[in-house]
């Protein structure tokens, strides 16, 4: 008799030639090479869905000083974040209000599984007068960063990650004041160079 594991992945649950990987109880779906339709259904992440724990970003829970809150609508301060998302209803966002100045809150990657180039797209909101650094880093180096007043609306930002980067992190520096919401909406990953 063949004793046998079974494993999340056991039922072929990726679609369009995506490769499935264990991944703690649960599994992902990761394409590798040029496949087709929605093989990165698992790295993306919306505010919108992410009660149904669709988002490949995780709170950091150790290394950092506050969280990504899930909002809808303005944000409770006045003079900073945006009053609604970029797409659907709810985004995330980093509040100075209550807490320190220059404090971080961080949302990491689940094991991003990769061996060509793909594309990390997303929307942030930066407004307010005293507002702080959004950053991205590709594993633990520092690829992009954006600082100071970006104006009350939302960008639309692309990063190319290099192959077999394992991990993308998300990094809120908070401002020196209380207008210094910063917000992020709609973040997917692609296959292919940006
Ligand atoms: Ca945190
Ligand atoms: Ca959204």
């Amino acid at each position: 008799m063949e004793l046998r594991l079974e494993t999340p992945c056991d039922s072929s649950p990726c679609e369009n030639d995506s490769k499935c990987i264990v991944n703690g109880s649960g599994y992902i779906c990761t394409c590798i090479t040029e496949c087709n339709g929605n093989d990165y259904t698992d790295y993306k992440c919306d505010a919108d869905n992410y009660v149904n724990q669709t988002c490949f970003l995780d709170q950091d829970v150790w290394c950092d000083d506050t969280d990504w809150i899930r909002w809808q609508d303005k944000t409770p301060s006045s003079f900073t974040g945006p009053s609604s998302a970029a797409e659907g209803s709810f985004y995330f966002y980093v509040t100075s209000s209550g807490i320190p100045n220059s404090s971080k809150a961080r949302f990491v990657s689940k094991p991003l599984q990769t061996d060509n180039y793909t594309c990390l797209s997303f929307n942030y909101h930066m407004y307010g007068s005293t507002m702080g650094s959004l950053l991205v880093y590709q594993d633990n180096k520092q690829d992009w960063m954006k600082s100071k007043n970006q104006g009350n609306k939302w960008h639309f930002q692309q990063i190319s990650i290099l192959p077999y980067i394992s991990r993308i992190t998300f990094e809120a520096l908070t401002g020196y004041g209380s207008e210094s919401d910063i917000a992020i909406d709609n973040i997917t990953i692609t296959a292919g160079f940006c």
